[in-house]
């Protein structure tokens, strides 16, 4: 097998000249299509005076309104789904921890496309019909291990449905079968690790024939990786793959082996920067929110919808030989940042200053609260070695140490707190960080 197999290089490896031409025929297809079937968007285009002749070059992409998570809800279930149920396959949603969930519906076209785009972002991450995969995601309204289970199989992977959770039997499966590829979240695929070593006096690391993980759904910093694949081992090498169920679920984009950015199935997914306040149009390369629009789904059709994560576009061409433009990780949720004493603050910013420190693990919580009129921020983190706690001139130096890195980086006062090992939350889905209780009166239980 060559360095860097390519699935599809046919779209993988198009010239942008013709890819541009492709996304302004799907673009126009796609608005024409929305107009006459989904009323919402019949609307709104005829409010802007939008119509798909209208659209001459992609940056008339600007004229049509977004589209956001709300637009989703008020229309719950299926106000926004273009297809009478009979042409509908299937349906997921996301869970909403407020209000309605978001519901989403694929024809049996939107299915395939859906297998093309993981089977492409994979293949790039180096999973092919040699590969064993155990997908770790739950199984249900989740898109996250239906999609990568498609996807796996298409390139001819051998797939283990294990889904999330019973952590035992998923490592007994892995040492039995021989598995050489996991897909979970950064943070479950970490827990999963540490489980294996912790019962390695009875089942050496060497059971495990793991090389390949296909990580996502959640954010990772390169130092977060680098501590799974370390605790791995056997050159345990992990993707980031990102998407979200608006937009299918899992593969939108993903990294291949060079890992300089998440390549887009830009063939696909058309794809724009905002400032979340201007709402203007960024220029290319600049930091901001990803808006998308789904050139060629149609069971729930998406305009330029507005993701809220924050990310940029790298353009140049990658050293894989794909032309596909490539995301950076993600940075964070322009909802999830949070605001303490007026600045912004992304979880991934605390994560990447711990990550190296030796004493300390990398799971973490961040506890926000409200103190008369200020924020105050807590960085809770769990010691390796437990004894420490008793030892206080040791212990202080250390949560002085953290804090100072962490203050270095956030630009803001912060405590923090060194918990006994093992005492955070673990999660086999999405991790939860951060703890705002800022508007909840204040104390939190650990
Ligand atoms: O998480 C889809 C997915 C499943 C992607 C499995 C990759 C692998 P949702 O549950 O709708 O869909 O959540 C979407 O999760 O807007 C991001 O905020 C976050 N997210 C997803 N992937 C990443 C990632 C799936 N690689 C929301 N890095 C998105 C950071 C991610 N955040």
């Amino acid at each position: 097998m060559t360095k860097h197999p390519i699935w599809n290089p046919e779209m993988e490896c198009m010239n942008r000249r013709d890819l541009e031409a492709l996304q302004l025929e799907r673009l126009k297809a796609l608005v024409d299509y929305c107009d006459r079937n989904v009323k919402f968007y019949h609307d709104r285009l005829e409010k802007v005076g939008v119509t798909a002749d209208k659209i001459k070059t992609l940056s008339d992409i600007q004229y049509i309104p977004y589209t956001t998570k709300t637009d989703l809800r008020d229309t719950y279930p299926f106000g926004m789904f273009s297809v009478p149920q009979n042409k509908l396959v299937r349906i997921h949603a996301s869970s909403g921890t407020t209000g309605n969930p978001t519901v989403v519906g694929y024809t049996r076209e939107d299915l395939d496309h859906w297998a093309e785009q993981v089977a492409r972002l994979v293949y790039a991450a180096g999973a092919n019909e040699e590969t064993i995969v155990q997908i770790c995601f739950g199984y249900g309204m989740f898109t996250g291990a239906l999609g990568l289970h498609y996807g796996l199989e298409k390139v001819g992977a051998t797939v283990v449905p294990t889904s999330a959770g019973n952590t035992e039997k998923q490592l007994k499966f892995m040492r039995d079968f021989g598995t050489t590829a996991l897909v979970a979240t950064p943070s479950y695929a970490l827990y999963l690790a540490e489980s294996a070593r912790d019962m390695a006096d009875r089942f050496p690391m060497e059971q495990y024939k793991l090389t390949l993980g296909l990580l996502g759904s959640e954010g990772c910093t390169p130092e977060m990786r680098e501590q799974i694949e370390q605790r791995w081992g056997n050159g345990f090498f992990a993707t980031d793959n990102y998407g979200m169920s608006e937009l299918n679920g899992p593969g939108m984009s993903g990294e291949c082996r060079e890992r300089c950015g998440l390549h887009i199935n830009e063939d696909h997914f058309l794809c724009e920067v905002i400032d979340s306040h201007t709402l203007d149009v960024l220029d290319k390369g600049a930091t901001g929110e990803l808006v998308v629009t789904a050139l060629t789904k149609r069971g729930i059709p998406m305009l330029r919808y507005r993701t809220k994560d924050i990310t940029s576009i790298d353009y140049s061409p990658c050293a894989c030989g794909r032309t596909t433009a490539r995301m950076h990780k993600i940075i964070g949720r322009s909802d999830d940042m949070l605001k303490i004493r007026g600045v912004n603050v992304f979880p991934s910013q605390v994560e990447s200053a711990l990550i190296g420190i030796t004493e300390i693990g990398p799971h973490y919580q961040l506890v926000v609260r409200r103190q008369g009129f200020a924020d105050t921020l807590e960085v809770r983190v769990e010691l390796i070695d437990g004894s420490l706690l008793e030892r206080y001139g040791e212990l202080e130096a250390l949560q002085k140490r953290i804090h100072d890195r962490i203050r270095a980086i956030l630009g803001i006062e912060i405590t923090v707190s060194l918990v006994e090992p093992k005492s955070l939350d673990r999660y086999t889905g999405k991790a939860q960080r951060v703890l705002d209780l800022r508007n909840a009166g204040g104390t939190a239980a650990r």
